[in-house]
């Protein structure tokens, strides 16, 4: 059965001049064509009211939560490091009701980078705001300007995870994260860690969540690997 995949879109405030005066909510193509090699319906959910969070649940089968700016610091109760980057605030509030909404009604939950910490903090969990600032992390995990497509650093997946179905234990992926995981949300397990010991995927025993922080939108067309980690979020979570 086609799966209708609904994934939160972000906006691009500084589009003023490009778009004649307009704004633009959208997605990147990468996500929505690495969705369209299985048997999917991919639509894009424009920022909206967190009210309308369960109706537009009603409507789709998965909610894929994609890359972005900072998730503010506001809900995870701190302060702004002087380090955090942007933030969009209407974008939080409405992904946290899309991420409630859907565990409420038993739909699969897909977040990567921004996307994975946005889940984590709509369960309840914090982030660290900025690990270049935190000396016990000395990977590179901002991997500009080497290429997105290009594999940077290595992750350990645990064995009994969803992903080791399909993954091997030692596993390289791309990195474009300043910030990661700091306290997980109750509910939620780390599945795989950098070699600096950062969370690196998450999913859940109970709900239908996985979260990674790499981008394997930008991977799918190189990477058989990622081909198949599309392949699972649409057939199997
Ligand atoms: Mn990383």
């Amino acid at each position: 059965m086609t799966k209708i995949v609904g994934i939160a879109g972000n906006r691009v405030i500084e589009s003023i001049d490009y778009f004649h005066g307009n704004h633009v909510d959208y997605i990147q193509t990468e996500l929505i064509e690495g969705l369209q090699m299985f048997d999917t319906l991919p639509i894009i959910l424009p920022i909206g009211q967190p009210e309308l969070a369960e109706k537009y649940i009603e409507k789709i089968d998965i909610l894929i939560l994609a890359g972005g700016q900072d998730v503010s610091p506001i809900y995870y109760n701190e302060e702004p490091n002087r380090n955090l980057g942007m933030t969009f605030p209407p974008r939080d509030a409405f992904e946290i009701a899309l991420v409630k909404a859907a565990i409420r009604q038993n739909k699969a939950v897909f977040g990567l980078c921004r996307g994975m910490q946005l889940i984590n903090v709509a369960l309840g969990g914090s982030l660290f705001q900025d690990i270049n600032q935190l000396p016990e992390f000395k990977v590179s995990h901002l991997q500009a300007p080497t290429r997105e497509c290009f594999k940077t650093h290595r992750i350990k997946i645990s064995n009994d995870s969803k992903l080791s179905s399909f993954l091997p234990e030692s596993y390289l992926v791309n990195s474009y994260h300043h910030q990661a995981i700091n306290q997980l949300a109750d509910g939620l397990f780390a599945t795989a860690y950098s070699s600096d010991g950062l969370i690196e995927a998450f999913e859940s025993q109970e709900h239908r969540i996985l979260g990674v922080q790499w981008h394997p939108e930008m991977l799918w067309r190189y990477h058989e690997d990622d081909r198949q980690l599309f392949k699972y979020i649409v057939e199997c979570l």
